[in-house]
């Protein structure tokens, strides 16, 4: 089914604030989480057309659909509903992953055995710095990677899973494209999937995924890292990104991966220039239309360079943060991050500041 109409929430208040049943204008809680919203933005598609308009929430709920009222009602629905937890980890407010290369070049001095040992101490430093979620990943996905072979990244992988899983606090996901790796981190204690090719890959994946139990990131990208990059074209980034995820979404429900054990992620850079990105950075509450959990990995990566002129990767913390602080004010609950303790102050002070108090709800 193509949609022909989606509904973005727009005007977010801190939690409460827009709720308040005194005020005349009346919001939302978003997806059970740390924002209201006090109305949608309507788009609405006509073949290659799209017009998109404002709407307070009663205007929007006592207008008549027509027949693309099922179409509207059930992605309302959708944003509304709160987030399950995620293996344990409560979506109410905004969680980190932290991002573990077990690639040599991340880690100078070559071999297999200190590039495992170097992941381990990264893990453990990233979790004390506020990490809720460690992404460990063994095959590079960044524009232009060669890929590596499926044993190589068993190799890389599976020694930093088994070395985690049980001892730390936070929850351990895999980077990865492979159902061979997907399977053998399940058996190693690994409680996530993230998979920049959303299950698509290998045939093998979908099943892989859905045998192990865990829970899966479904990414969005255009082409495959080598070539991703070469002239990347959409009709409408921000519709084309949702119905792809909707469509691998109905697939995992049909290949028995419920919805509750499901994430999203628009693919930031991952065949999209600077321009497409920033219109999914733009639109990004949007995604809470699909009723899952929302990841956005934004650090480091090229479009902070081209937009502060910072060519050089690991300067782009600040930039990085930035992006984090538009992601979260659209309700996205997880961002996949390089810079765990800088991130996590500035969300600390972000939230406490929409809060208006010290006091920690948890
Ligand atoms: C991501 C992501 C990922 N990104 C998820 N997993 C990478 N769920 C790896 C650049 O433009 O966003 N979400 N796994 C890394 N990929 C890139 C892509 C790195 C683009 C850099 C760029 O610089």
């Amino acid at each position: 089914m193509l949609r022909e109409i989606y509904v973005r929430p727009v005007g977010m208040l801190p939690a409460g604030q827009g709720e308040r049943a005194d005020t005349v204008l009346g919001g939302l809680r978003l997806a059970g989480g740390w924002l209201d919203f006090m109305g949608v933005e309507v788009i609405e598609r006509n073949g290659a057309r799209l017009e998109r308009r404002l709407a307070g929430l009663s205007d929007f709920l006592e207008r008549d659909w027509g027949r693309r009222t099922l179409n509207a009602a059930d992605m309302f629905e959708a944003l509304r509903e709160p987030r399950p937890r995620i293996a344990g980890l409560s979506l109410d407010r905004p969680r980190l992953m932290g991002i573990v290369n077990v690639t040599p070049d991340s880690f100078s001095d070559g071999g297999l055995h200190s590039t495992t040992q170097a992941a381990i101490e990264h893990a453990y430093r990233l979790e004390e710095e506020g990490a809720d979620i460690l992404d460990i990943g063994g095959e590079s996905t960044r524009p232009g990677a060669e890929p590596v072979s499926v044993e190589q990244e068993l190799a890389r992988v599976v020694p930093v899973v088994e070395a985690l899983a049980g001892k730390t606090r936070a929850l351990i996901s895999v980077d990865t494209r492979h159902a061979a790796v997907m399977k053998a981190a399940a058996e190693a204690g690994a409680d996530m999937i993230n998979d920049v090719a959303a299950l698509t890959h290998e045939p093998a994946a979908l099943e892989a995924a859905a045998a192990s139990g865990l829970a899966v990131v479904l990414m969005h990208a255009q082409g495959d890292p080598r070539t991703m990059q070469d002239d990347p074209r959409y009709d409408d980034v921000l519709t084309d990104v949702f119905d792809y995820l909707e469509a691998r979404i109905e697939a995992c429900i049909r290949a028995g991966i419920p919805r509750t054990r499901l994430i999203v992620d628009p693919g930031i850079g991952f065949g999209k220039t600077v321009e497409h990105n920033l219109e999914l950075m733009a639109g990004l509450s949007l995604f809470q239309g699909l009723g899952v959990p929302v990841v956005l990995g934004a650090s480091r990566k090229s479009f902070i360079g081209k937009l502060s002129g910072e060519t050089v990767a690991a300067e782009r913390t600040m930039g990085s943060i930035g992006a984090a602080l538009a992601a979260v004010g659209q309700g996205a609950q997880i961002l996949r991050v390089h810079d765990v303790k800088a991130t996590r102050q500035a969300l600390t002070v972000w939230e406490a500041s929409c809060r208006g108090s010290t006091s920690d709800p948890q």
